[in-house]
């Protein structure tokens, strides 16, 4: 049988055979995740080392050249059945109780209906360990913990999330639209996120160069942008119609009437709230988070108190 469309596993699970489960509470725990890596591989098969245990019988397409596992353990101890919970699909992300770098990436997940867990970092010593774990790896969060991996850079994070939940166009020549309409909504939302960190003194100043660019420049290219459609690009949702929903909405938040010569952004806005991972994700006890208040700035400020001396 070929099925060469078949997707690629992601996900295996590695049981060595001297692997005895001591309790039946280890027993019943090695059975989930070999459920948990059939729901996300298809088959759960480990194929990597002669010493484990196929968990489904090997298929005629399940051979090392069309299967990339992205990552196996190898279960002797309990505490490594654990960690292997642990990698079995939470996604974990470590940041500010705040918007700033993370908030697309909150909105991203919501939007691809996926559920995660946030460690929110309030003291310095949480940033250090980071550090000194090995975790950060240009000693800069946001840092999300999904599929095994610990990524950083926004860009990469939202990259990886997007290709995953197919929020990435069907071909090349979409994504590049997409990657610029994001690039765009990336360098406006810079403007806006830095805002509340700007001195009193020169906020009016920062708020008119922000509107001034917002309305000549980012604004009447995603309003052309959707004359045709009810997305950026193609004709399907991508990430750059999340990302576009959560910069207008924060925009609206400092400048009200900015939208007022744009009919079809506020028309987007509509029809993009209503989607139901989003509405969920706006309703008031969600995940997203509020606009940012002296607090956050203070407890940015005192966790990453090495760039505000
Ligand atoms: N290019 C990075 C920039 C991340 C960034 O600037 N993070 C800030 C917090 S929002 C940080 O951790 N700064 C610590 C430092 O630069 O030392 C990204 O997009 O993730």
């Amino acid at each position: 049988m070929s099925q060469p469309d078949r997707p690629h596993i992601q996900f295996s699970l590695c049981v060595h055979a001297a692997y005895k489960p001591r309790t039946p509470a280890l027993l019943l725990l090695t059975l989930c995740l070999a459920v948990v890596c059939r729901s996300r591989c298809g088959t759960g098969l480990c194929y990597s080392s002669r010493s484990c245990w196929p968990l489904a019988p090997p298929t005629s397409y399940a051979t090392p050249e069309n299967i990339t596992p992205c990552c196996t353990l190898s279960l002797s101890q309990p505490e490594q059945v654990l960690k292997l919970v642990e990698m079995s699909g939470k996604v974990v992300l470590h940041y500010f109780n705040g918007r700033g770098k993370m908030e697309s990436v909150r909105w991203l997940l919501a939007a691809a209906g996926v559920e995660f867990e946030e460690v929110f970092l309030t003291k310095r010593e949480q940033y250090e360990k980071l550090l000194n774990d090995g975790a950060l790896m240009f000693q800069q969060v946001p840092l999300v913990e999904i599929d095994g991996m610990q990524l950083v850079q926004s860009k990469a994070i939202l990259n990886y999330i997007a290709g995953k939940h197919n929020l990435y166009g069907k071909d090349l020549k979409e994504r590049a639209m997409i990657d610029m309409y994001s690039e765009g909504v990336s360098d406006l939302m810079e403007l806006v996120i830095m805002y509340p960190f700007t001195p009193p003194e020169n906020k009016q100043k920062h708020l008119s160069n922000m509107e001034q660019k917002a309305k000549d420049r980012f604004l009447p290219v995603f309003e052309k942008g959707l004359a045709q459609s009810q997305f950026l690009v193609g004709n399907q949702l991508s990430r750059a119609d999340v990302h576009l929903l959560e910069v207008t909405l924060m925009l609206q938040e400092l400048l009200p009437t900015i939208l007022s010569t744009f009919p079809k952004i506020q028309a987007f806005q509509e029809k993009m709230k209503a989607l139901p991972t989003i509405s969920k994700f706006l309703q008031p006890g969600g995940a997203r988070k509020p606009p940012p208040d002296e607090a956050y700035v203070k407890t940015v400020k005192e966790v990453l108190s090495h760039l505000f001396i």
